[in-house]
């Protein structure tokens, strides 16, 4: 079959800050074409859509899947649909990712008949299946699978990560994904799943907990193939396992492979391996995401973060030492008031580290997405980015964005001010010469894409498609009830080990 696999275009947040490879896609492209389909890969986050319905156009796909990692991208996703539908007729369109996992039966009806099947949980083992049974009109047979004839059995688990690598050769533009000065940058995948469980987050529902690893000779090969200098690690907390990380530590050292790192990960896990974050800066590790939620133990409680306020504190102290550049995230409540601000202004001014601000924003597939008390003030997709208030905030709305405006903006100066205004010279010079500019065109764009007004007039937009409305309760839901992959006793005995449970019920 001819298979056009789509990424949707980027969000706001990307918009500056980076741009990174769809590898979900990117596996689901290499399972189609090992089941021997023709398969083409448009990633509209560095394509443009013209070039997309130019391809619809020449390519005439048989089958068109579009990836839904993010809520935010579901309009323009079945407007991807639409258009296929029309100017390819007879083409088989399906959805997988993420966030449309957690409502597919939502999306389906709201295509009204622009969408045949979406595919719930892990993409590899549900794609070649689900295009041979396309052909028979059989979709809904396949696991994981959604269609309007209706739901397949529970989606199956990918046996191991090993296989298959992602079709990185399909990708256009490779030279435009970067993270800050990780200009070019490519994404790795070293484990799958996360044991804790934290209330905002849905990656430890999608995966039922789940916790799976790589081989380290195979994610040493992988990395062996990789073009770019840098590499963003997409494991949701990285190196939770000490012998894990350690592993791959060694095959890259008697490969001598040397590359750039950012890795996102906890700061428990960073003190409790210390060594193993050690040896991998030797290996270059140079940036590291630690969502520290909250500086008060009051906010990570409410967030069942099971960290402490002097565990965050001593994993910055860690990472400064280990020579590591931080970037912290807290969430924005938008029961934030002036005061509020204004205390994480001056604690982000406090610290050398990079601070990331998201706004609390329940989700499905989340736990807040039926607790949170509070009534949702809008169900746009597109402003569940987490870079909007969606539900009720306790400023007036413009002032809520004016503080959260200024609050990022006095931040950012301080990132772009003299001495690092000086180092961000060098790197933009280093970079230029290479011809790489997705870092220069960072620096400029930040008044443009944060701003009060643009924040507002999104939420002026008119809406066509809406999220559905949560099930409200006033406690917890049933852990298994919000997971996508459950967890059948094998599984579990296979991936759980000690520590790998240490935030377990
Ligand atoms: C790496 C990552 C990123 C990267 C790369 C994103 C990219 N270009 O793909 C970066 C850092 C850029 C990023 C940014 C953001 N992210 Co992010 N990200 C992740 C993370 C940690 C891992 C994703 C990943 O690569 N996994 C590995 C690959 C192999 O798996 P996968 O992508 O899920 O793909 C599998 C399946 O989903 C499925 N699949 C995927 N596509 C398709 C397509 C088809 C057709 C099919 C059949 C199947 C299928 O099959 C794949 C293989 O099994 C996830 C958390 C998670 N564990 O999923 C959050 C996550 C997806 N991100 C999230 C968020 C909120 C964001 C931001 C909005 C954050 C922000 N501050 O603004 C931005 C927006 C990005 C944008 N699109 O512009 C949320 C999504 C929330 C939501 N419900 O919408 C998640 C779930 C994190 C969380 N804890 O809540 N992100
Ligand atoms: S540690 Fe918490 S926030 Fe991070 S991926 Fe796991 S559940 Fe999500």
């Amino acid at each position: 079959m001819r298979v056009m696999l789509v990424h949707p275009s980027a969000l706001m947040y990307s918009e500056i800050f980076l741009r990174l490879e769809p590898l979900g896609l990117e596996r689901v492209a290499a399972a189609a074409r090992d089941a021997g389909h023709e398969v083409r890969v448009v990633d509209l986050q560095v394509l443009s859509r013209s070039l997309l319905d130019r391809e619809i156009a020449s390519f005439r796909p048989e089958a068109l899947g579009v990836s839904l990692n993010y809520l935010a991208n579901i309009p323009e996703a079945i407007d991807i649909a639409r258009h296929a539908k029309a100017a390819a007729p007879g083409c088989f369109v399906f959805f997988g990712g993420h966030s449309v996992s957690f409502i597919a039966e939502h999306v389906l009806q709201q295509a009204d008949g622009a969408v045949d099947a979406i595919v719930r949980g892990e993409g590899e083992p549900a794609v070649a299946p689900l295009l041979a049974a396309a052909r028979d009109g059989a979709a809904h047979t396949v696991p994981g699978v959604v269609s309007p004839q209706g739901r397949g059995p529970a989606p199956k688990l990918l046996d191991s990560l090993d296989r298959p690598l992602p079709a990185r050769d399909l990708m256009r533009k490779r030279n435009r994904y970067f993270i800050g000065e990780l200009d070019p940058c490519a994404s790795i995948e070293f484990t799958r799943g996360c044991p804790w469980d934290c209330s905002f987050c849905s990656a430890w529902t999608f995966y039922g907990r789940s916790y799976r690893k790589a081989s380290p000779e195979a994610a040493a090969d992988e990395m062996a193939s990789i073009r770019e200098p840098n590499v963003f690690i997409v494991d949701d907390v990285a190196f939770i396992r000490p012998e894990h990380g350690d592993g791959i530590a060694a095959a890259l050292e008697r490969r001598k492979i040397r590359k750039r790192y950012y890795l996102e990960t906890r700061s428990d896990v960073l003190l409790r391996n210390e060594e193993v974050f050690r040896r991998w800066t030797r290996l270059g590790l140079r940036y590291m995401f630690l969502g520290m939620e909250a500086i008060d133990a009051e906010g990570l409680d409410l967030y069942r973060k099971r960290v402490s306020p002097d565990d965050n504190f001593r994993a910055l102290e860690t990472a400064r030492r280990l020579g590591i550049m931080v970037a912290i995230n807290l969430i924005v409540d938008p029961a934030w008031d002036e005061e509020r601000f204004r205390v994480v202004r001056e604690f982000a001014m406090s610290v050398p580290e990079i601070v990331h601000l998201t706004v609390m924003t329940p989700y499905p597939g989340t736990e807040i997405w039926h607790t949170e008390a509070r009534h949702l003030t809008t169900r746009d997709y597109r402003l569940f980015d987490i870079q909007h208030a969606v539900v009720p905030t306790k400023l007036p709305i413009d002032v809520f964005y004016r503080e959260l405006v200024r609050t990022q903006a006095v931040i950012n100066r301080k990132h772009l001010g003299l001495k690092t205004a000086v180092g961000a010279m060098q790197v933009l010079g280093r970079n230029l010469l290479h011809g790489q500019t997705n870092f220069a065109r960072m620096l400029w764009k930040f008044g443009r894409v944060y701003n009060v007004q643009r924040q507002l007039a999104d939420h002026r937009r008119p809406v066509e498609f809406e999220l559905p409305l949560p099930q409200r309760r006033v406690s917890a839901p049933a852990r298994q009830d919000l997971y996508i992959h459950a967890r059948t006793a094998t599984h579990a005995r296979r991936t759980a080990g000690p520590g790998e449970t240490a935030a377990a019920d």
